[in-house]
């Protein structure tokens, strides 16, 4: 018997671990791999590495922890993150609340007893009174369904389950399936050690170079000098982030002024700048072209063959309406004559054979196959556990059209179950660190809320829960973001509603609705328990 379980052991479970802990509550986190990190314990994929620069990726939470971490490149790599995050468990002893190799398969409410029980995959149960689903947004890896992948005589790897011995990858024949950002770090990593690299590419996408580079001392010191005005800024921000929006409309903007910052923040490096520059990038069809014909003027230059070229400049969606790419050296990687890129949008992937693959227009010998294919994002991981709240109603019944969720925070119908960065929030629209850190905050003060006032339960409303998908749809629509067929959107994954699912409204109005909410007694919740009904 704990007083809450939480689920994931990543950024969002350790945080949560650290914070309720520190409220004086048992606090018991399960987590699936046989380590701590999460994301950053899977993707072990070669040029792994986070799009948001470390200083801004990382705990606000502890000033001795920012100011004692020394981050040793501008974007981390997977490996680091990964020792960061053993470091923060080390650090606040984390380690002896953490159940690792397991993995949760069911959580059931009994309004009765006001509880969770959850099951795990080996057959246990825990009870708790609060569950918080720390499940992450990108961990329920997809490997699409390709006849014939169980007779390939070579190795095949999904990007997300790289094995942690690595790959090898020497002299071999190598397919990567996928030009999302995994694809996109990981096939300038891969093609220098491969015999031939064959890039089977459905959709051309956008990327912008990250110019990572090692730590610069002085940028750490600026920083950490000032990190809690920085932090303040992320907090305020739309994107998480404390870089400068701009704030010039594009379309007011001279077209000389427009190529001349382009230009700047395309040297500064990272997608965030570039998507930030002007007001009206994600909003504006006219604005949002004269950045997406910049990058594709880039992608001319820089690839030799103007065949090759023309198969990767991107046409289907505006920049930034899936989630901008952040390279190092990709588009360049096809001026090498041991890569291939091939079209399969025409010619489709038709099946996987004993020693390769075959589409529509030819046969491809390959000794591996990787799948960097994604995932099917913010809902899957939470689906894939059989949760069932009050009444019996099951997850996968209430989110049968799509998620509804108030503020990604909790579902009606499911008391006492919390959901850090759920469908609804900024989620995988932010710096996912800040979103964390907000939501698991959130969530503790709710918790000490209820047990000042003699309460053990609390719920969201339907009724508020529908005005705020509606209002979610509502934002989302007023921007570019629902016109690519997206992980946003739910559109990777076959059979999958079509829903915007994660807030683009921006992390600070967020915040401060979250906040307004929690301050008029929890706004839109039922609040519960042993004196009755409240609120
Ligand atoms: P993404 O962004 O979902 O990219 C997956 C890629 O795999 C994308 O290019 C897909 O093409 C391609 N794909 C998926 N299924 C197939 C099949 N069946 N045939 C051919 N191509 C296929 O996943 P990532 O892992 O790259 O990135 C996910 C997020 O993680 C990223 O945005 C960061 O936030 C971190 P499509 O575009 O669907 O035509």
């Amino acid at each position: 018997m704990s007083d809450v379980v939480v689920v994931g052991a990543g950024f969002a479970g350790l945080y949560a671990l650290h914070r309720l802990r520190g409220m004086g509550l048992s606090v018991v986190v399960l987590e699936a791999g046989d380590g701590v990190g999460g994301t950053w314990y899977w993707n072990r994929y070669p040029g792994a590495r986070c799009d948001v620069e470390s200083l801004e990726y990382s705990y606000s939470f502890s000033e001795e922890l920012q100011q004692e971490w020394s981050w040793s490149e501008r974007y981390p790599a997977q490996p680091e993150i990964l020792r960061y995050l053993e470091h923060v468990a080390d650090r606040f002893e984390l380690w002896p609340d953490i159940r690792l190799n397991t993995r949760v398969v069911e959580a059931v409410w009994d309004d009765a007893a006001g509880r969770w029980t959850i099951g795990t995959e080996a057959g246990e149960t825990l009870s708790a009174q609060w569950c918080v689903m720390a499940t992450g947004c990108l961990s329920a890896s997809q490997v699409p369904q390709i006849q014939g992948l169980e007779r390939f005589e070579g190795e095949w790897h999904h990007t997300a389950r790289w094995p942690q011995e690595g790959v090898d990858i020497a002299g071999k024949r190598v397919g990567v399936i996928g030009t999302g950002s995994t694809g996109i770090q990981l096939i300038p990593e891969i093609a220098p050690d491969a015999a031939h690299t064959y890039v089977f590419q459905r959709t051309a996408n956008f990327s912008v170079p990250n110019a990572n580079a090692p730590m610069d001392p002085e940028v750490e010191r600026s920083w950490k000098d000032r990190y809690a005005q920085q932090r303040e800024t992320q907090r305020r921000s739309m994107l998480g982030v404390a870089i400068p929006p701009g704030e010039q409309s594009a379309l007011e903007a001279s077209e000389e002024e427009v190529q001349r910052t382009l230009q700047e923040r395309w040297e500064q490096g990272g997608g965030m700048p570039v998507l930030l520059s002007f007001t009206d990038f994600l909003v504006d069809e006219r604005a949002n072209a004269k950045a997406a014909d910049f990058v594709r003027a880039k992608i001319r230059e820089t690839v030799r063959d103007a065949e090759v070229a023309e198969m990767l400049v991107p046409r289907d969606f505006p920049i930034g309406a899936k989630r901008l790419c952040q390279d190092e050296g990709y588009f360049e990687t096809f001026n090498r004559d041991d890569v291939t890129l091939v079209d399969v949008r025409s010619a489709p992937i038709e099946e996987i054979t004993p020693t390769g693959l075959r589409t529509a227009g030819g046969e491809y010998e390959l000794d591996t196959i990787v799948f960097a294919t994604g995932f099917d994002a913010l809902t899957g991981a939470l689906l894939a556990i059989d949760i069932r709240g009050r009444d019996g109603l099951t997850l996968t019944e209430a989110w049968g059209n799509g998620p509804q969720s108030y503020l990604g925070l909790m579902a009606a119908g499911f008391p006492n179950l919390f959901t850090i960065t759920g469908p609804g929030s900024p989620s995988v629209l932010s710096n996912v660190i800040v979103s964390i850190e907000q939501h698991v905050e959130w969530v503790a003060d709710c918790i000490a809320h209820l047990r000042a006032t003699g309460l053990d339960r609390i719920e969201a409303t339907t009724a508020a829960q529908e005005a705020w998908m509606e209002h979610v749809a509502e934002v989302a629509a007023f921007t570019l973001f629902p016109r690519a067929a997206s992980w946003y959107v739910g559109a990777n994954v076959p059979g999958k509603p079509r829903v915007f699912m994660p807030y683009v409204g921006g992390v600070g109005p967020y915040r401060e609705r979250c906040a307004q909410i929690a301050a008029a007694g929890y706004e839109g919740f039922t609040l519960g328990g042993a004196v009755g009904v409240a609120g």
